[in-house]
């Protein structure tokens, strides 16, 4: 019989994906986090310190899911999880609308009421959150997040470790670079470089 999933992380995330999961008929064995995690996440049991994670590996735990919404936090952890030799799943809403076209990572999250349409790219461990839609020809690296109600119009890319705060919006065409920030509302209507945190409507760089 093929074992649980073991999650990463025991915390808010962690509690949205564990519901995903399971909705997908899955099963999350274990959670592993820190040192401060409660002993349960929902219903499933928690460990602490990712040294259990080699140790679930040696007891025939194959597939693997971070929940962490911190995006270079969550980079790492799935990294280190390939190198056990872990497979990354994938947490789907069955309430999500992802085309058949998108080409999908592993590893990712896409909430429920999130949209992902035609011939869009979504990249490993990044997370589409509830109610974002990521439109037509979007570009949308690794280890990236997008927040709650984003609006991304087509032809928008997202550089690896970006975050887009709750409700962002962004036009079509738009370059945004890697580990940028757009603040929560914002609205982009220029490229934004890499390593820069935009906000406002519209979103004007704060930080470089
Ligand atoms: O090094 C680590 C580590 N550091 C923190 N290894 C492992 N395995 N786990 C780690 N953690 C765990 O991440 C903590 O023990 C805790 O269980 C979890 C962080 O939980 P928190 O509730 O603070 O954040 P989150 O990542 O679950 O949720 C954030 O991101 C979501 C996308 C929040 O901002 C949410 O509101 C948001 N929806």
């Amino acid at each position: 019989m093929t074992k649980g999933i073991v999650m990463l992380g025991a915390g808010g995330h962690a509690k949205v994906c564990i519901e995903l999961l399971q909705a997908m008929g899955e099963t999350v064995a274990y959670c592993i986090a820190g040192a401060d995690a409660p002993s349960r996440c929902l219903n499933v049991p928690v460990l602490a310190g990712d040294e259990q994670l080699a140790r679930l590996r040696d007891e025939g735990y194959a597939r693997a899911f971070v929940a962490i919404g911190a995006n270079k936090l969550r980079g790492r952890l799935g990294a280190n999880a390939l190198q056990l030799g872990y497979e990354l799943v994938n947490a789907i809403s069955p309430r999500a609308v992802v085309s058949p076209s998108a080409r999908l990572g592993k590893g990712i999250a896409i909430m429920a009421g999130a949209v992902v349409n035609a011939d869009a790219v979504i990249g490993d461990l990044t997370i589409i959150n509830t109610g974002a839609t990521v439109d037509h020809d979007c570009d949308i690296g690794a280890a990236a997040h997008i927040a709650p109600q984003c609006a991304l119009a087509g032809n928008v890319s997202v550089g690896t470790g970006s975050f887009l705060g709750v409700g962002s919006k962004v036009i079509p065409g738009i370059r945004i670079g890697k580990g940028s920030t757009v603040g929560a509302g914002g609205v982009v209507i220029r490229d934004i470089a890499d390593g820069t945190t935009a906000v406002g409507v519209p979103a004007k760089p704060i930080t470089k």
